[in-house]
């Protein structure tokens, strides 16, 4: 009411505050104002970073009088809404997916090009927030797009980390690592809410004091506070409003300010202020649990307990009451990372709403659903109980109290005393620890897998028991991934030629694809979609060179693998094959093999011995090759440094082949498979993850299969695995696995890829040993197939046409029906 004549200016119909014009004239105008005005610039010393900026200021504008208008609709409907907490988001660039969605992409490289500026080397300015690891950090940022595009109300939650994943370069063949400095030219995509921020206490002490009435009430006497303040990133979604991804930064508290009354206090004051924002200072770069991290601990509590306050704050403001907060919102928690907002809501609900236990368990458990992303054992976040008690000393009391109470209602359903010890939230084997996907399960109205695969795995091992009490608490949400940003955006040539042949409607309806299928037959189009691919891959061979120096020539087959460096994901597969490639070559003088660029990318976790040791033998293996005129012109071998969004999006247009070749029942699902396969190209593949939904869509004979399934995997463990003798039984594999010590390789270093072959030879835990021979003949029939082109862009536009089912579109779709139950607000 206080800015009600404000307010008449924005509704009034027909007019708009400032210029947001979508035209060519309005966005050189914006431009130029933003130019000058906001950042004080003459053109004769703007930088590119200043000509950037001064664009993304201009779109920013247009973008937020769209998610203004989506917020005063939202209110007024007063709608049932998600809140997404995520403890990673990996967004990509801004800039050219906005001017997408804005359907403004062309205006803008008009009005540019009449300054004399080009819109593609703007683009290129912006550095992206790497503020996760991999795909799940990915496939977070796909849904806040699909969300945005579908109109479902909602706010995406999570850390501002002021460095995120780690920047990579290769030195010598290995990784090294220096801090992503992203926020270094500023960031003109946030907006700072200093109005929205909220305390955090950590450590100290509870007390427990009994009224007159006898009533029990805990109070939390904390050890330290923090503050959280919010800064908000608007994502717009495709020819619709915005939602909002709000992130929290760690700041001190006034009050340690304030009690600097001397000197000593100052200097002490100042510290503190220096470790309350180390919590939001850096993303872990681990894409598995690092157990015992206290600092992750308190990342991980820290935005949890601002985002529950603000939704709490929300919710309020409406004019509810917290007994329905489950009616109007749901929280997904995207993997255990945020699960201790289980015991953290409860805290809220009882200790500071007085609300009793059991009507507040009630609203929790309806609150809650929980996205697991992983069966590694390894990956499953547990923490000591120690430090719990150390840094969150009432939510273990919590956890404690929800624990007896499900153990109790174990007991009554006749589960056995070992049922129980598995289930309990507490793993007692060792040192004590808090089974967080235990926590996660048992405060969720629902828990989804993430590929068909994956959640019937679920069912089986890793939540067996759950399922088993609870049924129709598990589902499956196979992943998706945004059509928009990694087809539209990234590959424009195919972009175009798809909607010449049918029209547009793709862009919000991925299935419309289907309309391809009977182009394939027409030889025409086949040879514009050859074109089309050509030119692509003509494009990645220029950023191979600019980043690595490798020439690669466009018309080589270009097989790709990029993905986290991982032993699951079985890189060093690919180095197998590629070596009985060269063996051939060499030794045999066999030139009949196809040109084929190998093309790798991927960060190994900084501690990952394995991981940082493939990639080492990945750069060996193309110095070799590269270097050897003998073999260059058939094969390559390219490790691309620092694979990102923004380097994602020329990979996958440009690749023809694409490597998913995980051992079977390892892979959740995998996003960069739908990528691949999105942008035209073929799979050589395991069942495994979204893989065998992939290969159902798009028809077994278009997909390149080989290895064990996950049962053939299960049952060779059990059987007692020999990977030696597979090897000395494989004379060809033999030779390979020789060279991996030989001095052509490690230069004389033979130590260098010992730990390897070692491994491979007596525990090969991920069975590259078995899965080998069947990897090495598919390969061979990839060749076959790549030698008839016009069979192979058949298949290929097959697998375009048929991919309609992984766009994040049908996701967030999915969630709405099966476990939201939450409506699109049109607008
Ligand atoms: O999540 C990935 C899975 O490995 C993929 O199969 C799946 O497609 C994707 C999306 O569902 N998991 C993943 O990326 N995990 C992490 O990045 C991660 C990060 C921090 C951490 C543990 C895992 N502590």
């Amino acid at each position: 009411s206080r800015n009600k004549k404000i307010e008449s200016y924005f509704t009034k119909p027909g007019v708009e505050v400032g210029n947001i014009g979508l035209s060519k004239e309005d966005i050189k105008t914006s431009f130029l104002e933003k130019l000058f005005y906001s950042l004080g610039r003459i053109p004769v010393v703007a930088t590119p970073n200043d000509l950037y900026t001064s664009l993304a200021l201009a779109v920013r504008d247009r973008v937020f009088r769209k998610y203004v208008k989506s917020l005063e609709q939202y209110a007024e409907e007063d709608a049932r809404g998600v809140a997404y907490l995520s403890a990673e988001y990996l967004p990509g660039p801004h800039l050219g997916n906005n001017l997408l969605n804005l359907e403004i992409m062309e205006e803008t490289r008009e009005a540019l090009a009449e300054l004399n500026l080009d819109l593609e080397e703007l683009l290129k300015e912006e550095v992206e927030p790497g503020l996760g690891n991999g795909g799940l950090g990915r496939l977070a940022s796909c849904y806040m797009d699909s969300l945005a595009t579908l109109g479902i109300p909602s706010i995406a939650y999570g850390i501002r980390y002021e460095f995120g994943i780690f920047k990579q370069e290769i030195k010598e063949g290995w990784q090294v690592e220096s801090t992503d400095k992203w926020l270094h030219n500023g960031n003109p995509w946030e907006v700072i809410r200093p109005e929205i921020s909220f305390e955090v206490k950590f450590g100290g002490y509870t007390e427990h004091t009994r009224d007159e009435n006898d009533k029990l009430h805990i109070e939390w006497i904390p050890g330290s506070e923090v503050k959280g303040t919010a800064y908000d990133t608007p994502i717009l979604g495709y020819q619709s409003n915005g939602i909002i991804l709000r992130l929290w930064k760690a700041e001190a508290t006034e009050s340690f300010d304030f009690a600097a009354y001397n000197l000593g206090d100052y200097y002490r004051a100042v510290e503190k202020k220096m470790r309350s924002e180390n919590i939001t200072k850096v993303l872990y770069p681990n894409d598995e649990n690092l157990s015992g991290k206290e600092l992750r601990l308190k990342q991980q509590y820290f935005f949890v307990c601002c985002s529950l306050q603000d939704i709490i704050r929300l919710h309020l403001l409406q004019g509810r009451k917290l007994e329905s907060l489950h009616e109007k919102f749901t929280i997904q928690l995207n993997d255990t990372h945020p699960s201790i907002a289980v015991p953290e809501l409860m805290r809220l609900l009882v200790d500071v709403y007085h609300m009793e236990w059991d009507a507040a368990w009630m609203v929790t458990c309806k609150t809650f659903a929980y996205t697991n992303h992983t069966l590694l054992p390894e990956a499953l976040e547990r923490w000591p109980v120690s430090l719990i008690r150390n840094l969150l000393p009432r939510h273990l009391e919590i956890i404690y109290e929800i624990n007896s109470r499900f153990i109790n209602e174990l007991r009554g359903h006749n589960f056995t005393g070992d049922q129980i010890s598995r289930m309990s939230l507490v793993d007692e084997s060792g040192e004590p620890t808090i089974r967080m996907a235990h926590l996660a399960t048992v405060g969720s109205y629902m828990i989804n897998g993430v590929s068909a695969l994956h959640s019937g795995l679920l069912k089986k091992q890793v939540l067996k028991d759950f399922a088993e009490l609870w049924p129709n608490k598990f589902t499956n949400v196979t992943n998706g991934v945004t059509h928009r940003r990694f087809l539209a955006v990234s590959n424009p040539g195919l972009s175009a030629l798809l909607s010449e042949k049918i029209g547009k409607d793709w862009l919000t309806h991925l299935d419309k694809l289907k309309g391809l299928e009977s182009y394939s037959e027409d030889e025409t189009f086949r040879r514009k979609w050859m074109e089309v691919k050509l030119e692509n891959k003509r494009n990645l061979a220029t950023q191979i060179k600019e980043l690595t120096g490798i020439d690669i020539n466009p018309e080589m087959l270009i097989d790709v693998q990029v993905k986290r460096i991982h032993e699951y994901k079985r890189q060093h597969l690919k180095v197998l094959h590629i070596l009985s490639l060269y063996l051939r070559v060499k030794k045999e003088k066999d030139t009949s093999i196809p040109p084929t660029a190998f093309v790798f990318g991927g960060k190994a976790a900084p501690g990952y011995f394995m991981a940082k040791r493939i990639i080492k033998l990945i750069t060996a293996v193309g110095e070799l090759i590269n270097n050897d005129p003998e073999v260059n012109k058939i094969l390559k071998v390219v490790f691309l440094p620092n694979f990102s969004v923004k380097l994602a999006q020329h990979v996958y247009p440009g690749a023809d082949l694409s490597e998913q070749i995980s051992m079977a029942g390892k892979e959740a699902s995998g996003t960069g498979n739908m990528k691949f396969a999105l942008n035209g190209a073929l799979t050589i593949g395991t069942l495994d993850g979204a893989n065998v939904e992939i290969r159902e869509e798009v028809g077994e004979e278009n997909f390149f299969l080989f290895g064990l399934t996950t049962d053939e995997v299960e049952n060779k463990k059990a059987q007692g695995y020999h990977p030696y003798k597979i090897y000395a039984e494989n004379e060809n594999l033999k030779k390979v696995m020789e060279f991996l010590l030989s001095d052509e390789l490690t230069r004389g270093d033979t130590e260098l890829f010992k730990p390897i072959y070692n491994n491979l030879l007596h525990q090969d835990p991920y069975l590259l040993m078995e899965d080998y021979q069947s990897y090495i003949e598919q390969m061979e029939n990839v060749y076959h197939v790549w030698q008839d082109r016009e069979k192979w862009a058949k298949m290929s536009i097959l697998n375009v046409a048929r991919m309609g089912k992984f766009s994040s579109d049908r996701s967030i779709q999915d969630y709405c029906e099966k476990i939201w139950k939450v409506e699109a607000i049109k607008v």
